[in-house]
């Protein structure tokens, strides 16, 4: 191979563009405090009010995940879900740290970014813009904007299924009881 370690990065940059992963990766990494992988949003059927959005974040200089908005939903919260006992509960995250350079896990039955009051169904396949609210190391606010794609499930499920099944069924059923 001839390829020079920049053209490798042309290369991969104009991949990413290709495969639409822009605004998710190769730009994030350039010119955001958050780089966002495999964000995705659990795909809701209509009449459904509440779903969640999941992704794993990085803030390479730290920072604090504070919020997030989406057009699709009437309020967005950073939640997290615990197990208090033999119920699961869930609790608003006004404030979310994010270690310089350490990647926090929204999945499943943790961290997740709630979207409420849904305007419409998001159905498997579509794709919810969503932006985080970030606090930079400088504690300046910055956004981050995504593009998030619509799924039955987590992109790698298979592997943590046995644990995380019966937590996902949990999550899906506690949001319809939640007061906003
Ligand atoms: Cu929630």
């Amino acid at each position: 191979m001839r390829l020079t370690r920049p053209d490798v990065r042309r290369l991969s940059a104009i991949l990413a563009l290709a495969l639409g992963l822009g605004s998710s990766s190769a730009q994030a990494q350039a010119t955001s405090p958050l780089e966002v992988q495999g964000p995705w949003v659990r795909a809701t059927v209509k009449g459904q009010q509440a779903t969640g959005m999941f992704a794993t974040l990085t803030a390479p200089q730290g920072g604090t995940l504070v919020g997030a908005r989406s057009p699709v939903a009437g309020t967005v919260e950073v939640h997290e879900m615990k197990m208090d006992g033999d119920v699961m509960r869930m609790r608003a995250v006004p404030r979310l740290p994010l270690p310089a350079g350490t990647a926090v896990a929204l999945k499943p039955g943790s961290y997740h970014v709630m979207l409420m009051g849904l305007k419409q169904a998001l159905p498997s396949g579509s794709t919810v813009p969503v932006t985080l609210v970030v606090e930079d190391a400088q504690r300046k606010q910055r956004t981050v904007d995504l593009q998030v794609p619509v799924r039955q499930q987590a992109p790698a499920a298979k592997a943590d299924a046995a644990g995380g099944s019966g937590h996902d069924h949990d999550h899906g059923q506690g949001h319809g009881e939640h007061k906003h």
